[in-house]
């Protein structure tokens, strides 16, 4: 002020304004932020919902997913999954190399997903995992030769995003980013998938011809359009094209905007059917299950990998699952079993069956339980999951159908569903019983009415499943696919609760695959579940999936903790595990 009141009155001015200048200049660097290189090309969020980017190094600002207590030491059972991992490799090597499927049983090939090696590429991420380095350098050159563009055919761009998509850049990351191939691929499979995604309102179609650059109808799923983010967010945050992320925020924005004239009747619940030029909904059933699994899991990956950086994606999640609590989910009456099945929004009514692929939930659940505090999360995890896998332990080969019907359910009540059917009742007549002083203490009941024979299986620590079947809960579609959805559920609650029972539960599984599915060439699927024969059982079909999914949660499931911590990764939808970073 001194020094000021000495300086002519023109130049008080001038320095004046350069003060002013400084300020206004200073403070629009704290809002904007410069980022460092390697940053700075990708876009930051703001309230506009614009994809989040990753930061350097990871401490995480989510609670521990993973529980103290899992094992710190391989449980040697792991061997005998690596040998089956190795026996069906080595099948596919021998029979179907470089094409999508072997056929186990008439040891030959097909090719569904474009004839780019589905099984090559979707088991890259589970050689790593497993240690199996000979077998992934082996499988690297053959990448050289997969022309994405060239196939001209149409291709599910779904599939391709989980399988080829989610298994390069799993793999790129499991292997230190050490094998530049990985990327090169995965970048062009997301340059010649994105075309896919110019439609009117930003949804990819369904099907895709990258060689002709069309799509052969404007139609496609719920669980398809949700189902793009982990990887997309991935293949931007490694190459730098800000683009992928872009087009799978946009559909979030979309989806967390779509309301009553798109189609949906309640909040939360997504049909399944969809055509992507408005972006309308075509039907009314929501599903769990097949059409809208993973739509559903990704909202709370995507909180996961992304660390929370955006309230948006964990918003989605709750309201989805809160209005899945209070319309969809339903208990068999005299029992712990929890039930899921499609239910049709605009009608009210529930279907009566629950398809297998609805097993991934109790895993997402326990997740979303841990990661976003909502205790009673975890309570429906373990009821879906207990369901899941008596469908297996009940039925003549120790493997779970396709899907099941229940006739007789009632709603899911949390304030009832930990107590037997008698406590109920007597916690009624304390209400009104003037004679009684104190309420009836909560009890957990036994699983099922009575106790029946075990099934054919090999060997058990647990008890035989409770037989027969409650009332009207009976087989429908009695196929056993592969299919990995339990496992990947058994994987998490062992890895969130540290009960080993979860081991054990999969232990039985992986023994009922190895004696009804095992066959000279790999692994196949099964046409009857209650039929406990093998050979004319086997259906000649062995999905890229066994590769990635069901024989890596196998592997996982007696893996110390520290091997694939939930509190370092997220599964895409065809766990194939992605690094969790910070994100801003
Ligand atoms: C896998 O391809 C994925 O898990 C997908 O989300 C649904 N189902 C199959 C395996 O059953």
């Amino acid at each position: 002020m001194i020094l000021l009141s000495s300086v002519p009155y023109r130049w008080r001015y001038i320095i004046g304004f350069v003060i002013f200048s400084l300020v206004v200049l200073q403070s629009w660097f704290i809002t904007h932020p410069h980022h460092p290189p390697g940053h700075n090309e990708l876009s930051v969020p703001t309230n506009d919902q614009t994809p989040p980017m990753p930061s350097n190094g990871f401490a995480s600002k989510l609670p521990t997913i993973q529980h103290p207590n899992v094992m710190t030491e391989p449980d040697p059972r792991r061997e005998a999954i690596v040998d089956a991992f190795r026996h069906a490799w080595a099948g596919y090597k021998e029979y179907a190399w470089t094409h999508d499927e072997l056929k186990p049983v008439s040891k030959s090939f097909k090719d569904p997903f474009g004839g780019w090696g589905a099984s090559l590429v979707d088991g890259l991420s589970t050689l790593l995992v497993m240690g199996l380095e000979d077998e992934f350098r082996e499988a690297l050159p053959e990448l050289e030769k997969i022309e994405f563009h060239a196939f001209d055919g149409k291709v599910s761009v779904f599939e391709s995003i989980i399988r080829y998509l989610g298994g390069l850049l799993s793999a790129y990351e499991l292997s230190n980013e050490q094998y530049p191939i990985l990327l090169e691929k995965a970048d062009e499979l997301g340059q010649a998938l994105l075309p896919a995604f110019d439609t009117p309102s930003g949804l990819p179609t369904h099907e895709w011809n990258p060689a002709r650059g069309k799509a052969p109808s404007n139609t496609t799923l719920i669980a398809e359009v949700g189902t793009v983010q982990l990887e997309f967010f991935t293949l931007s945050r490694h190459t730098g094209k800000k683009i992928y992320a872009e087009k799978a925020q946009a559909i979030v924005n979309f989806l967390e905007n779509a309301g009553y004239e798109h189609g949906i009747y309640v909040p939360g619940l997504y049909p399944s059917g969809m055509q992507t030029t408005k972006g309308r909904f075509t039907d009314a059933t929501c599903s769990f299950g097949a059409m809208g699994d993973s739509a559903y899991e990704y909202f709370l990956k995507e909180h996961i990998l992304t660390d929370g950086a955006m309230p948006q994606y964990a918003s989605l999640y709750t309201q989805s699952i809160d209005s899945m609590k209070r319309y969809m989910l339903r208990q068999l009456p005299g029992t712990r079993f929890l039930f899921l099945p499609p239910y049709d929004t605009r009608t009210d009514t529930l279907k009566k069956h629950m398809d297998h692929l609805t097993c991934f939930a109790p895993g997402m659940l326990a997740m979303g339980a841990k990661v976003l505090d909502r205790p009673e999360d975890m309570t429906i995890a373990k009821g879906l999951l207990e369901m899941c896998v008596y469908m297996y332990r009940s039925s003549s080969t120790g493997l779970c159908p396709e899907n099941w019907v229940a006739d007789d359910t009632e709603p899911y009540n949390p304030l009832t569903y930990t107590l037997s059917r008698d406590e109920i009742i007597n916690a009624h007549d304390w209400w009104y019983n003037a004679n009684a002083n104190t309420p009836p203490a909560r009890a957990v009941q036994p699983l099922g009415a009575s106790t029946g024979e075990r099934p054919s299986l090999l060997s058990s620590k647990l008890p035989a499943a409770p037989l027969p079947r409650p009332n009207g809960l009976r087989v429908n579609d009695k196929r056993y696919l592969l299919r990995p959805e339990t496992l990947e559920s058994l994987y998490m609650l062992y890895r969130i609760t540290g009960d080993p029972i979860y081991q054990e539960y999969g232990w039985e599984i992986f023994q009922a695959i190895e004696k009804y599915c095992k066959t000279e060439a790999g692994y196949a699927s099964i046409i009857n579940v209650e039929m406990a024969r093998r050979g004319t059982n086997q259906l000649d079909s062995m999905e890229s999936f066994l590769f990635a999914e069901t024989l890596k949660y196998l592997y996982l499931l007696f893996s110390p903790g520290n091997v694939i911590s939930l509190d370092e990764y997220v599964f895409n939808t065809e766990a194939h595990p992605l690094v969790r970073r910070t994100w801003i």
